[in-house]
């Protein structure tokens, strides 16, 4: 699954370089929907009985509630999102750190890749490199509020360094592995990299 173009954007990606980080008055009002549908279908999940499923290449498979994810220490960008399709927008995420988040459930972090699986049947994978950034970040608000439905509630992963269609929404299960897990629209030939 892996073409040329993601081994040279592998190659390229720079683990340690910082995505630019803006000031609150440029943040993007009102900031974009998108999804493989439109806004009234985003899916909306109970926050009373969900639960975030870890599993693979991870020592601690047990679930995690929103009390006991709320419950790490958060983190704030204001980055920039880059869709694919021509927008793209400055927006405030907060969040625990995801290479913080992969350490609190023993990950393997020598395997290859983390992989997602979401409420509303999306999907989307990526790199270890790219999960172990500084900017990578398990979101759970959106500005002054909890992650609102269309953005992704309860929980997306926010990659200044990566396109749009990379930073799942949603999230219901995560997984590590050494097999490239694809995703949704990677699989009618989005680049599965899909750097910024
Ligand atoms: N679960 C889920 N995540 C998703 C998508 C989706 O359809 N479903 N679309 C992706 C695309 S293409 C973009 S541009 C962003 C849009 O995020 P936003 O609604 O916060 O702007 O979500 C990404 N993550
Ligand atoms: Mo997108």
């Amino acid at each position: 699954m892996s073409t040329f173009n993601d081994r040279i954007q592998s190659l390229l990606f720079q683990p340690h370089k910082l995505a630019r980080e803006y000031s609150r008055s440029k943040i993007t009002k009102p900031f974009p929907f998108n999804a493989f549908y439109p806004q009234s279908e985003a899916p909306v999940v109970d926050a009373g009985d969900f639960e975030l499923h870890v599993g693979g290449l991870v020592h601690d498979k047990r679930a995690w509630t929103l009390e006991r994810l709320y419950a790490l220490p958060q983190e704030t960008q204001i980055t920039r999102h880059v869709c694919v399709e021509g927008w793209s927008a400055i927006g405030e995420w907060s969040g625990v750190r995801f290479s913080h988040f992969l350490r609190c459930i023993g990950a393997d972090l020598t395997a290859r890749y983390v992989g997602f699986q979401c409420a509303d049947g999306y999907s989307t994978s990526i790199d270890m490199p790219t999960a172990l950034h500084p900017q990578t970040q398990l979101t759970f608000r959106f500005g002054a509020e909890v992650l609102p439905v269309r953005y992704g509630f309860p929980l997306k992963l926010r990659m200044p360094t990566k396109l749009g269609y990379k930073n799942p929404k949603h999230i219901t299960e995560l997984f590590v592995a050494n097999e490239n897990p694809g995703g949704f629209w990677e699989k009618y030939g989005y680049n599965w990299f899909g750097g910024i």
